[in-house]
């Protein structure tokens, strides 16, 4: 099989390493693979640049063979450009933009004295561990490497009749290598997954939400892709009470590229949305679904979240070195905040969140294994440890707590803001407490004895701090989470690429999660406590919507293909965490219960 060993960064879903090999993509089943043969000096070349990507980027190695030199192959910050990496041991080399994570390419240097493709014996794996290839987790993962990054191998439900997902791998035969040195070959990759994952599979009808919501969900189809425009990407919304859809946005007039997550003025009339894959935060009229303006604000904008008090809106410069400030109708950039001392490498700051009271700002550098808490009152910032590439931050309700998620070394770090409030399953409260979603799963043999996650990104906390919903991207389930333990209680199923969650209000009282998938054109709405009593055994999963198709209100372009797929961002409107819910105007205010208005005190209703 010959393949260039040429990749192009780009910002098209799904070929984020392109390797320009569209002709053997029905034999690959992606285009971010290639090999090469060990022994021949091989350097495999990665360009950044117009026109495939207007942004920069990094290829960081996250895998590589045992013995292998030049690694870990990483650059200071973002860039555009070229870069060369030679290869030396056989075996998988995996990279990766430490911006947009889920930007993969793959080389398998491969042992021409072996029968299959090599993966080698053992290699450096993505949570920082060496394990033989023969792993139950690598090949989990191996597989959804190839849903990743080939659109043909997402999940493409129907709203009226069941559809057969049946997702396509090489056909090859692959050496891996077993715990004990001992060599396994897998004779044809294709047979084996869909032998182990038990495939094809049938994609029923997602049953609409038994409840109501009051107000709308958001969530940005990053994905999605429109006649009018050439980057993807759009924004859908569901009236809560009815779930019908009633916007789907794809701006065309700005070539709104990938937008990502979202953030709202505190009347809940102008949407924030970042195009991830620019410098730009876009402003956004919800009643007409007209563009009001676009500021720059810097590399890789990849959350939007308003300072309660204030009203003025944090951006992370996710390519870059810091948080920055706007003005409440996001027209200008009024301050910036550095992730890192003068001289340090940028921190490549991505889901941050904000504090009930506007003071304190958590964000996840990507670039680092810390996470910055900043106090903006003074300004000051601290960074504790997180994990193995923190991604996405939550805050505790009342602010005493900050969570970070860890993509790479599946571990959730709870950090104390003030005084120490991290619970811990024996009951003890600690400064920092790091929750294991492993935990319950043996990462070699794949035996598991409870709930387990791989990979969580969005980890938001019910806005009665009673429970959090965090997503596991690799496993495409969200666990929930105990606040008064931090314990696992609870997993859901959700999708390929399960990626975003954020809280609504239930019509009547207590509070909805609703969940993005990146590679499916399906949303889910999960009941973590149908009865607000903080006993989580009767959490369910409510029902789900599909993200493709007509709007009943707004539709702005004519969707061309993949169609409702890149679920990310997820916001809803009224804004019911503590502190946004007592700025919302009458309007919104009175369709809440006494209780929704003042989530955390418990006496007043
Ligand atoms: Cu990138």
């Amino acid at each position: 099989m010959e393949a260039p060993l040429s990749f192009h960064l780009s910002d098209q879903p799904a070929y984020w390493y392109d390797n320009g090999r569209a002709d053997l993509e029905g034999i690959l089943h992606t285009r971010s693979l290639s090999a090469a043969v060990a022994g021949v000096p091989t350097k495999v070349k990665f360009e950044i640049g117009e026109p495939y990507t207007s942004q920069t980027h990094t290829v960081s190695s996250i895998v590589w063979p045992v013995g292998a030199k030049g690694v870990p192959f990483i650059q200071q910050g973002s860039f555009a450009g070229e870069t060369e990496f030679e290869l030396s041991s056989p075996g998988l080399y995996v990279f990766q933009c430490r911006v947009h994570p889920y930007m993969l390419g793959a080389v398998v240097n491969d042992d021409p004295t072996t029968p299959g493709a090599d993966l080698g014996k053992s290699v450096h794996w993505i949570d920082g561990t060496d394990m033989p290839t023969a792993s139950d987790e690598i090949l989990f993962i191996v597989s959804k490497f190839f849903i990743v990054t080939e659109p043909a191998n997402w999940q493409y439900y129907s709203p009226d009749h069941p559809v057969v997902w049946d997702p396509q791998f090489p056909s090859a035969p692959v050496m891996t290598g077993n715990a004990d040195g001992s060599p396994n070959l897998i004779p044809n990759l294709n047979d084996y997954f869909h032998a182990k994952y038990h495939l094809p599979q049938t994609l029923n009808p997602p049953t609409k939400p038994d409840v109501q919501a009051v107000g709308d969900m958001m969530v940005d189809t990053q994905f999605e892709k429109s006649a009018g425009k050439d980057k993807p990407g759009s924004i859908t919304t569901f009236d809560g009470s009815t779930w019908e859809m009633d916007r789907k946005m794809f701006l065309p007039s700005i070539n709104m590229n990938n937008p990502h997550n979202m953030g709202l003025s505190r009347d809940q009339k102008t949407l924030f949305q970042s195009q991830w894959f620019s410098n730009k935060v876009t402003a956004i009229d919800l009643a007409t679904g007209k563009e009001l303006h676009t500021t720059e604000v810097g590399p890789s904008p990849s959350h939007v979240m308003r300072r309660p008090g204030t009203d003025t809106l944090i951006v992370p410069n996710n390519g870059g070195n810091r948080i920055v400030e706007l003005d409440p109708a996001g027209s200008k950039v009024i301050k910036s905040y550095f992730t890192q001392a003068p001289g340090q490498d940028p921190a490549f700051p991505h889901a941050h969140w904000v504090s009930f009271d506007g003071k304190h700002v958590v964000t996840p550098n990507s670039n680092e294994s810390n996470a910055s808490l900043f106090d903006l009152s003074v300004p000051n910032m601290v960074k504790p440890f997180s994990g193995g590439f923190p991604v996405a931050t939550s805050m505790t309700n009342d602010g005493k707590r900050a969570y970070v998620a860890n993509l790479l070394d599946h571990t959730i770090r709870c950090l104390s803001v003030d005084a120490p409030a991290c619970p811990t399953p024996d009951g003890s409260i600690k400064d920092t407490y790091s929750i294991d979603l492993r935990e319950h799963y043996n990462k070699i043999s794949g035996e598991s004895n409870g709930p387990y996650g791989l990979s969580p990104i969005q980890l938001p906390v019910s806005p009665d701090d009673h429970y959090m919903l965090v997503v596991g991207t690799f496993t495409g389930n969200v666990l929930e989470i105990d606040m008064k333990t931090n314990k696992i209680v609870k997993s859901f199923p959700c999708g390929p690429g399960c990626h975003g969650i954020n809280f609504g209000a239930k019509k009547g009282g207590g509070y909805l999660g609703y969940v993005s998938v990146k590679f499916a054109n399906v949303a889910w709405v999960i009941d973590g406590d149908p009865n607000s009593d903080g006993d989580l055994s009767d959490a369910r999963l409510t029902g789900g919507v599909i993200t493709s198709g007509a709007a009943t209100k707004i539709n702005d372009d004519t969707p061309s293909s993949q169609f409702g797929q890149g679920g990310q961002g997820v916001w809803a409107y009224p804004e019911v965490y503590n502190g946004w819910v007592q700025e919302l105007p009458d309007e919104w205010k009175s369709q809440l219960t006494c209780q929704q208005q003042n989530p955390l005190l418990k006496a007043v209703c």
